[in-house]
């Protein structure tokens, strides 16, 4: 178990291109477990590399979003290595995003309704699916993350100042 500092923008290390993973190993495993371990403390539903300041195209994901008869999360953590959109629809769909690297702020952010997926998982093994609500969501914004970019750069410049503002006033607060 190690919690991973998370990385907050304008941390300019959340603009690096994550580099594909060659070699699926047991290196790679022990920083899916931190990357799991850091993600649910948080708490988040999902988690790119570069958000703990490695610049990996490594994705751990977990929606939570069933629950057992106590009223506990059900842990459903998948891991996306070297992931890959191929089909994203016409079709769009409006969430209020979040994220960690942006802590307490949300925004609505278009993106398309759904996508088809290729990636690895923890064994090397490939996978094709198509994703549709929160999990299309949710993959799209950890894409961004391999590619740099953060849910702020959807939105207006105004918006974008707007939250750049209350972040700045929390943290003094804090
Ligand atoms: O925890 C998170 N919640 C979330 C809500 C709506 C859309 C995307 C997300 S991902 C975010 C965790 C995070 O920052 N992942 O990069
Ligand atoms: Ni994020």
């Amino acid at each position: 178990m190690a919690l991973l500092p998370i990385i907050e923008v304008p941390d300019s290390r959340l603009r690096i291109i994550s580099t594909p993973v060659d070699t699926v190993d047991d290196e790679l495993r022990d920083l899916i477990g931190d990357m799991f371990d850091t993600m649910y403390d948080a708490p988040g539903i999902g988690l790119a590399a570069i958000q703990v300041g490695v610049p990996k195209r490594v994705i751990v994901m977990d929606l939570q979003e069933q629950e057992d008869e106590e009223g506990k999360p059900i842990r459903e953590p998948r891991v996306f290595i070297n992931p890959e959109i191929v089909d994203p629809s016409e079709e769009q769909n409006v969430y209020t995003e979040g994220c960690l690297s942006v802590p307490d702020q949300y925004a609505d952010v278009e993106r398309p309704a759904t996508c088809r997926v290729k990636w690895l998982d923890e064994k090397g093994e490939a996978h094709d699916e198509v994703f549709t609500g929160l999990l299309a969501t949710c993959i799209q914004h950890e894409m961004d993350h391999l590619e740099g970019i953060v849910f702020l750069d959807h939105l207006s410049r105004l918006k974008r100042d707007m939250i750049m503002k209350k972040l700045t006033k929390a943290r003094k607060a804090a």
